[in-house]
């Protein structure tokens, strides 16, 4: 899933795609770089963020989807509204990731099901301008599957189809890079959950501070790929479904490398079956 943020604030790529020519162009590339998915989302999900309005989101929004559409490529809407799914939806969009799970708008599950559109539900504990004090876990790694046990109880409860569904441990949301790498560490236990799994790790704050430099400066955020190529690298091997990233290439060349050991080892791809796009 290659990232296509059209806001002027997004922590990595914020404003370079404001214009949805300039947009529409670069989700072409990510496209012809391998993406399976290009992920358009109107709204910043980073530390702090304050929301836009479902009219400016939709506004940003609408017009690359409904272009890239138009070109073939499978687009998902990255949002928490349900308005903005369902435009999205009509003009083309063949995935929903929603960062809240559902949790942000109560429409979502019922818009999700009515259409039975792949839907990615993340972890989340709250909108971008408080998250950063709701990080307290007793154990992250179990707190959040069970958090996310209990969305998926939910959303299936809702009408959304078991086979439409995957879910995230929403690396950097309601979390410090501690609790990332405890994730990382332990894809496996979101297994449980029955659902493919997506990751996404791109360039994201707990890669900035493990490429520190020795005065303690985070690695800026676009000197941070090789370090997203090696996880993309576990994801895979993990066992991952989709991982959502900035550069594409490398990342599908890492997902092609991990795929032909897995053959090479006598073992099927490593795509669990039943992915929902
Ligand atoms: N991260 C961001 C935005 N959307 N969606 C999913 N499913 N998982 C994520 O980890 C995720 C997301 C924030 O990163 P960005 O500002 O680079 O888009």
């Amino acid at each position: 899933m290659g990232v296509l943020n059209t806001t002027p604030d997004s922590f990595s790529d914020g404003g370079a795609w404001l214009d949805a020519h300039a947009a529409v162009r670069h989700g072409l590339a990510l496209a012809a770089d391998g993406a399976d998915l290009v992920d358009v989302g109107g709204e910043s999900t980073r530390p702090g963020a304050s929301r836009v309005d479902a009219e400016e989101e939709q506004r940003r929004v609408l017009p690359v989807v409904r272009a890239l559409a138009a070109e073939g490529v499978a687009v998902s809407v990255d949002t928490m509204r349900a308005s903005t799914a369902a435009a999205a939806l009509d003009a083309g969009a063949a995935l929903v990731n929603d960062v809240s799970g559902g949790l942000a708008d109560p429409s979502m599950s019922g818009v999700v099901a009515e259409r039975e559109a792949p839907y990615v539900a993340m972890h989340w504990r709250g909108h971008s301008d408080v998250m950063s004090g709701l990080s307290d876990y007793d154990d992250v790694v179990a707190d959040v599957r069970d958090e996310l046990a209990a969305r998926v109880q939910a959303l299936l409860a809702a009408g959304i189809r078991a086979d439409r569904l995957a879910v995230d441990p929403g690396l950097g949301f309601a979390k410090t890079g501690e609790h990332g790498w405890s994730l990382l560490a332990h894809l496996d236990a979101l297994d449980a959950l029955g659902a493919p799994l997506l990751v996404g790790a791109s360039r994201k704050g707990m890669l900035g501070a493990l490429l520190a430099d020795e005065s303690g400066t985070p690695r800026p955020a676009d000197r941070r790929e090789d370090a997203t190529t090696a996880v993309t690298t576990l994801a895979a091997a993990a066992g991952v479904w989709c991982v959502r990233v900035h550069e594409v290439r490398p990342s599908a060349d890492a997902v092609r490398v991990v795929a032909r050991v897995l053959a090479a080892r006598g073992c099927v791809a490593p795509v669990p079956a039943g992915s929902p796009a």
